[in-house]
């Protein structure tokens, strides 16, 4: 299978700023000069991301819907066309009409295809609705080899499995007539997709599963570790991120992203729309895109659709172009954001694979473990105009004696403040090296933090970090 088209990486040059230290406007105009990517797709394409809408097959022919979305997007999810109830209206009676115009428009026009979705307790058909037992296990089954059968080779990643966990505080499974088909459903779901399509990353979605301290996202953690663990074919997980007030986007989400990157699958944004309006709904989006460019495994976002008049939640106006098709303030913190780039944090030894130690437990909540004797996580502080404060959490994964953790800013980004530690600085002074000021002993699964501040001089990326242990 292809993946999607990148370009190389450019260096990224922000834009000197007045006031800078003389040794950061050096390194900043030895830098070659690169324009920004000015769609949402060339701007994602820099760091060898997608950027995704979903497509409503009945919209196409609206041209400016169309012309927003041929510009500015490299990645089609069918909104609705590709679900159950659409494919299989009768049991074993194929319908891919729509399906397949939004296929053909995707790849005509240069791009790529998510598939959404295989199996889920939603959006059945009629007649699977009142089904149970083997016989929907078997129906099921069916539908999912020959749904990614009929589309086998021109999707990039399948939504195989679909919000199959429960919401609140339970951290289990949803109940549906697949669940009560028995808990293996979604593995053998997933060994469906795998032998109808081998070529297709296989993805488990779910909403709700942004915050890394609630249960539901500790639940399809625990499964996707479990997957890995025992070989059940899953490559990548997709987080739907559907934001409101009610449900912000929470400010640990790379923590999340980087944590199950850890346990070897990408990670992609799948339906991402915010609630509001304004520089809150756009430093919302920022924030979003800078949790996925801050892990390398974090594939793509998409939003769940082109205009706020075309989202199912349309009086919220969650998307990125009016209803006019304009752009939004949201729309350019995007942008900006994805051409500013992002640091990625590697928290592990990426030789380390959890899968060679697997010790999967329904209920537990502690986070990847990594291949060194310790990791390192970062979390955002407080931000103001000109500075920005992070905390790095150091976990301990076995018993360690010490430990050590280098912080490296990017021009002309400067450190000007730390605490709960020892740093020392290398001659270019971006690179930090922080030592435990007292004792650095902690035993395994204990966890000690340090912080900084960073003037940011209008580069607002994180820090990248490493931990080493002895
Ligand atoms: O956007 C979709 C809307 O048009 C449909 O009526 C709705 C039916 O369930 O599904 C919406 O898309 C959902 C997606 O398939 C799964 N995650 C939640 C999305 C928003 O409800």
């Amino acid at each position: 299978m292809t993946t999607p088209r990148l370009t190389h990486r450019r260096g990224r040059l922000v834009a000197a700023v007045s006031g800078l230290a003389v040794t950061a406007v050096t390194v900043a105009l030895a830098l070659p000069a690169a324009a920004a990517g000015s769609t949402l797709q060339a701007a994602a394409s820099e760091s060898g991301r997608y950027f995704g809408t979903a497509i409503a097959a009945s919209r196409l022919s609206d041209g400016t819907y169309s012309s927003i979305a041929n510009r500015e997007f490299n990645m089609i999810t069918a909104e609705n066309e590709m679900k159950m109830d659409a494919t299989e209206p009768n049991q074993n009676q194929f319908s891919y009409g729509n399906g397949d115009r939004i296929v053909s428009w995707a790849r005509s026009n240069g791009k790529q295809v998510r598939g959404h979705a295989l199996a889920w307790h939603s959006q059945q058909p009629g007649w699977m609705q009142n089904m149970s037992g083997s016989s929907l296990r078997n129906a099921m089954l069916n539908h999912v080899t020959q749904v990614a059968t009929h589309y086998k080779g021109q999707v990039y990643a399948w939504d195989v499995v679909n919000e199959a966990f429960a919401d609140g505080s339970s951290g289990g499974r949803r109940d549906s007539n697949l669940q009560r088909t028995g808990n293996d459903w979604i593995e053998a779901a997933f060994r469906a997709a795998r032998a109808a399509d081998p070529g297709a990353k296989l993805c488990y979605n779910d909403y709700n599963t942004d915050n890394w301290s609630h249960a539901k996202t500790q639940g399809v953690y625990n499964m996707v570790r479990d997957f890995k663990a025992r070989g059940v074919p899953i490559d990548c997980v997709g987080f739907q991120a559907h934001f409101n007030s009610g449900n912000p986007v929470p400010s640990n989400y790379d923590v999340t992203l980087r944590n199950f990157a850890a346990l070897g699958v990408d990670v992609q944004i799948t339906e991402l729309d915010i609630e509001g309006s304004g520089s809150s709904q756009a430093q919302q989006y920022q924030g979003v895109v800078q949790a996925c460019l801050s892990v390398s495994r974090c594939t793509g976002i998409t939003v769940w659709g082109v205009r706020d008049s075309d989202s199912w939640r349309a009086s919220g106006t969650p998307l990125l172009f009016d209803g006019s098709g304009n752009k939004k303030a949201a729309y350019t913190s995007v942008l900006n954001q994805l051409n500013a780039g992002g640091t990625t944090t590697p928290t592990s030894n990426p030789t380390s694979n959890p899968t060679s130690n697997p010790t999967p437990s329904p209920t537990t909540t502690t986070p990847p473990t990594s291949g060194g004797s310790c990791t390192a996580t970062y979390s955002e502080g407080q931000k103001w105009n000109d500075r920005f404060n992070g905390t790095v959490t150091i976990r301990a994964n076995t018993n360690i004696s010490s430990w050590q953790s280098t912080v490296t800013v990017r021009s002309p980004q400067k450190i000007i403040a730390t605490w709960n530690g020892s740093p020392t600085w290398d001659s270019s002074g971006n690179v930090m090296t922080m030592r435990p000021s007292g004792s650095g002993a902690l035993s395994a699964g204990q966890t000690t933090s340090f912080g900084f501040t960073v003037q940011h001089g209008g580069n607002w990326t994180w820090p990248s970090l490493t931990c080493t242990a002895s």
